[in-house]
């Protein structure tokens, strides 16, 4: 079947189930995902590093390669930085002037707070105030980079916690870390967001400082009104509803951020989609919920994987691509079929409602985006055909 056909039976299959096709399209075209520089670098497991041939060795080559990623999607305008991992050895002046020029901008400023000695016991809930100061200091200074950059959010990972019982006393921490939060939040500009993201274990592994979106929750509005919760998809123990988290906090007005990626068994950080693709589109199906079906709810979304064995730069458009194709498929829920079902408590018909979006190819949709916007229809083919990575390879020979 051609590509024109296959798309006139979809826009009819669509029409016929009384979804706005234009207002999809309107959505797909507006929306934008944010990728994390480290996920084109190098990385392993704990075992070890893994280097892989043409993997960005600098925050100049990542950006490199972020713009890469979004030349061939066009939905990825903005590079999240990580303060030490990104900025300790070079000048921010020069990394604004070297995005500009490769066509990408600066987003989120992500606090280093896991890089020093002094941290072992923990940074801003430090029992220790002098170590506290330092980690303080950090974040303040992540916050004049964001001045300098013009980017709105502060996401702020703790990795804060404790590794034994009896090893601190948890309400004296939460004091230390609320303090802290307030003093962060206070130094804010207006306009700027205090992205609070949680995750239940690792580096600690007895208590977490901030291990849940509840606990997030309540850290958050006790900072102020610029803070909100981030929820990270790896970020929970197995099993968790993280779409009802997702819709809970949506409802609080209190969801600022998200984290795609994927997991299996921990924060695995995997590319997204690829291990439970259902759990994802459940997850944007309430994403998409609140404006009737037909846009995604206003967040700062990223893409946050790290992981070692897929290509960086092909595994990243993959993500895109899964993430664009999953928000389409959230974005063709028959709705008015879904409320119908649930007020007549038909869970049968509820849930066939959903499988019919889940199960619906929208790829010749997405293609027709693309190519109206002048973008490759298929971008992991583009880039594949580009020669982008035989020339990083021959250029980042040397790590
Ligand atoms: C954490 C968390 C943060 C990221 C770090 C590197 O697990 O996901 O978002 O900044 O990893
Ligand atoms: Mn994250
Ligand atoms: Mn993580």
């Amino acid at each position: 079947m051609t590509d024109e056909r296959q798309l006139a039976e979809l826009t009819e299959d669509l029409h016929a189930r009384g979804v706005d096709v234009d207002a999809v399209e309107r959505s797909l075209r507006s929306m934008v995902v944010e990728l994390a520089s480290w996920a084109f670098a190098d990385s392993g497991t704990r075992f070890k590093v893994f280097a892989q041939k043409g993997a960005a060795r600098t925050v100049f080559e990542r950006l490199d390669d972020a713009a890469c990623v979004h030349k061939l999607t066009g939905i990825t305008p903005s590079v999240a930085l990580h303060v030490l991992w990104d900025l300790a050895d070079a000048d921010i002046d020069e990394v604004l002037a070297h995005a500009e020029k490769a066509g990408v901008r600066i987003g989120a400023i992500n606090p280093t707070l896991f890089e020093r000695d002094e941290y072992k016991y923990g940074s801003l809930a430090n029992p220790d105030a002098a170590v506290r100061k330092t980690a303080l200091a950090h974040v303040l200074e992540s916050i004049e980079i964001m001045r300098r950059s013009g980017s709105k959010h502060l996401s702020l990972w703790v990795a804060d916690g404790t590794n034994y019982p009896g090893q601190d006393d948890l309400v004296a921490r939460r004091h230390r870390l609320v303090e802290a939060l307030k003093s962060i939040h206070d130094t804010l500009d207006d306009g700027m967001e205090l992205l609070l993201e949680y995750k239940f274990f690792e580096p600690a592994f007895y208590s977490t400082d901030v291990p849940d979106w509840g606990t997030a929750y309540v850290l958050a509005k006790a900072a102020g009104a610029k803070a909100k919760v981030l929820v990270d998809l790896g970020h929970h123990p197995q099993g968790t509803n993280v779409e009802q988290i997702v819709a809970s906090l949506i409802d609080e007005g209190m969801l600022g951020g998200l984290h795609l990626n994927s997991r299996k068994y921990a924060d695995d950080d995997l590319t997204t989609g690829s291990i439970d693709p259902y759990e994802l589109f459940l997850i944007f199906n309430e994403l998409v919920a609140p404006a009737g079906g037909e846009a995604l709810h206003p967040a700062a979304y990223m893409i946050d994987q790290s992981h070692n064995i897929k290509p960086k730069i092909p595994a990243m458009i993959q993500s895109v691509m899964a993430i664009q194709e999953t928000t389409a498929k959230a974005l063709c829920v028959d709705r008015p079929s879904l409320a119908e079902a649930r007020q007549a408590c038909d869970v049968i018909a509820a849930e066939e409602v959903l499988k019919q979006a889940f199960f619906t190819d929208v790829r010749p949709l997405l293609a027709a985006v693309r190519s109206e916007a002048g973008l490759p229809a298929n971008p992991l083919a583009a880039y594949a055909e580009s020669g982008y990575q035989q020339e990083i390879e021959r250029r980042r020979a040397h790590k």
